[in-house]
């Protein structure tokens, strides 16, 4: 199903699935604009540092307290997650996740499927409602989006049967083309 929300004052249209209970939407956009989230996930790097992309649309929207809390929690391994607090976001907390780099961490796939796996187990640990992901590793670290995907939905599908807590997953996308390759992929989940 599609249809419009607010966003930032803004009505953004998005699509929207509804799995074991979970809503499951997908929309474009900035994941350091979610203001209605509890939990932004970061496409982070082992330092948990600033970087390019998501990392520094986040660190940049949070303020250096974000790095400050994160350094003592670095480095992380390919597939980990660790949760702070949100600093100067709209939300109440951020989980970062290290996601594999295509081509060198291997099995990616299954590298990739840990992200969003832990992921999900910090939400449930932290009693958390809603959670929007990036597309992890679909960026920098080169992973095919439609791969990338592919591997996030199917990991989300599987997971979401055993969650009390989490009732809303969001993907929050970049571009229009990966937009349409979510919602593909979701409207055959
Ligand atoms: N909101 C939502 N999606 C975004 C945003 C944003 N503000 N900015 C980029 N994307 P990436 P990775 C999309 O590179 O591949 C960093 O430098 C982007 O188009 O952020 O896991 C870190 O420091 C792509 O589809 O993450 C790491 O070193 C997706 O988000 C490294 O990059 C992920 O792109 C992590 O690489």
């Amino acid at each position: 199903m599609i249809k419009n929300i607010p966003v930032k004052n803004q009505e953004v249209s998005v699509m929207e699935k509804i799995l074991s209970g979970v809503k499951i939407e997908c929309l474009r956009g900035d994941i350091a604009s979610q203001e209605d989230i509890e939990a932004i996930v970061n496409a982070a790097n082992a330092q948990l540092r600033i970087g390019g992309g998501v990392a520094g649309a986040i660190h940049r929207a949070a303020g250096p307290g974000l790095e400050e809390e994160c350094l003592p929690l670095a480095p992380i391994k390919p597939g980990e997650a660790v949760i702070t607090g949100a600093h100067n976001l709209p939300n109440r907390y951020v989980i970062h996740c290290l996601g594999p780099v295509y081509g060198f961490d291997k099995p990616e796939d299954k590298l990739l499927a840990d992200c969003y796996r832990n992921a999900l187990k910090l939400a449930e640990e932290n009693r958390i409602e809603s959670v929007a992901f990036p597309s992890i590793s679909s960026g920098a670290f080169g992973y095919p989006v439609k791969e990338a995907a592919k591997v996030a939905l199917g990991t989300i599908t599987e997971t979401i049967p055993g969650l009390s807590h989490v009732s809303k997953i969001r993907f929050v996308l970049f571009s229009e083309e990966d937009l349409k390759v979510h919602e593909d992929i979701l409207s055959n989940v």
